[in-house]
């Protein structure tokens, strides 16, 4: 008889011990309350256009986006679940201008929670590919708990996305390889599917908004140049590939290899602007690539060593196939 899959939450619960005891249960309960309301998630979003769901509420984010009816039900659904975890001491989310602190869950075991609640918004009205990420940090018992997020990715615990696509996927680290589930919508279970992901050391595809091509650094013009040009050996031209969401772009270059790259505007040199969002954008997805034995690079320096110093802080970032992202920080050098 075949095996019985394995279920997110029981995988969750087999990670706990490979994480340090006072953050293994909250880890796992937080981690498994995001899968529950995820499915809840993909349910409302699959339902959208026929429940009047789609479009805009009228007014920006802290990152200056339009906000969409979707984007603030996602937030308050997942604020709702984190609140009953009672491990959830602070929830910095794109949608909140400031961290909502829940005092309820404070203590040396408190996590703050770092969420995009629906990543790729754009894509919602027109039945694209979107996807929700999410990093969790030690509060180390702080009060507010919400600063003790700013710091490098390397303080992350756990980090995971859910890609609502043709399936909805749930992918998530804790530090021990990182691991793919899809779900059952008839159960409303995340089932494992792909454990352990191993991202090729090259892939053949690169992921980029190309229209900002004249705003690049130079070395990352010259680096979209040489993937464009075809050699056989080193099995070039790289074909594009780019959804405008994230998630989707990350998960196709973590099973496929290849790049994704969301690289700053240096129109003016002396500040170059980047674009993603460092705690509940960049780092989570670089934390969960280096899992897989990817690369996550900023083209001069490690994401994960990337200090935090705003809860909506941007940053560069190139990420993928270990050898071409190491290829990428070349041009970066020259
Ligand atoms: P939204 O979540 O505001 O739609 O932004 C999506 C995103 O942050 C990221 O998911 C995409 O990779 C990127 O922005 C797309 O940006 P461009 O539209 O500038 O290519």
């Amino acid at each position: 008889m075949a095996d019985a899959p394995v279920t997110l939450s029981a995988h969750v619960v087999s990670q706990q011990a490979l994480l340090p005891p006072e953050h293994a249960p909250g880890v796992a309960t937080i981690v498994g309350r995001i899968g529950r309301v995820a499915a809840v998630i993909a349910q409302e979003m699959a339902h959208a256009a026929l429940r009047d769901r789609l479009g805009y509420v009228g007014g920006v984010n802290a990152s200056g986006d339009e906000v969409k009816k979707l984007d603030v039900w996602s937030h308050d659904t997942l604020l709702a679940g984190l609140r009953a975890t009672g491990a959830c001491a602070a929830f910095v989310s794109e949608e909140s201008p400031e961290p909502i602190e829940i005092p309820e869950a404070g203590g040396r075991r408190g996590l703050v929670v770092c969420c995009d609640p629906v990543d790729g918004s754009s894509n919602l009205d027109v039945n694209g590919a979107v996807g929700t990420i999410f990093a969790l940090r030690p509060s180390g018992g702080s009060t507010p708990a919400a600063p003790a997020a700013l710091g490098p990715g390397t303080d992350q615990i756990a980090a995971g996305y859910v890609m609502y696509g043709p399936a909805t996927a749930f992918v998530y680290t804790v530090g021990h390889g990182t691991h793919g589930f899809s779900l059952n919508p008839e159960t409303g279970e995340f089932l494992l599917t792909h454990p352990d992901i191993r991202t090729p050391r090259r892939g053949k595809t690169y992921g980029i908004n190309e229209g900002n091509f004249n705003s690049w650094h130079p070395g990352q013009r010259a680096f979209v140049e040489h993937l464009r040009t075809p050699d056989k050996a080193t099995r070039r031209p790289y074909s594009l590939r780019y959804s405008g969401a994230m998630v989707a772009d990350v998960h196709r270059t973590l099973l496929d290899g290849g790049l994704f790259m969301y690289p700053a505007d240096c129109s003016d040199p002396a500040r170059p602007k980047p674009k993603l969002r460092l705690l509940y954008e960049v780092a989570p997805m670089a934390f969960l690539v280096e899992q897989a034995g990817g690369r996550a690079s900023t083209g001069t320096g490690r994401v994960l060593e990337l200090v935090a110093k705003e809860y909506h802080q941007r940053a560069a970032v190139i990420l993928g196939s270990a050898d071409d992202v190491a290829t990428a920080e070349e041009f970066y050098r020259r």
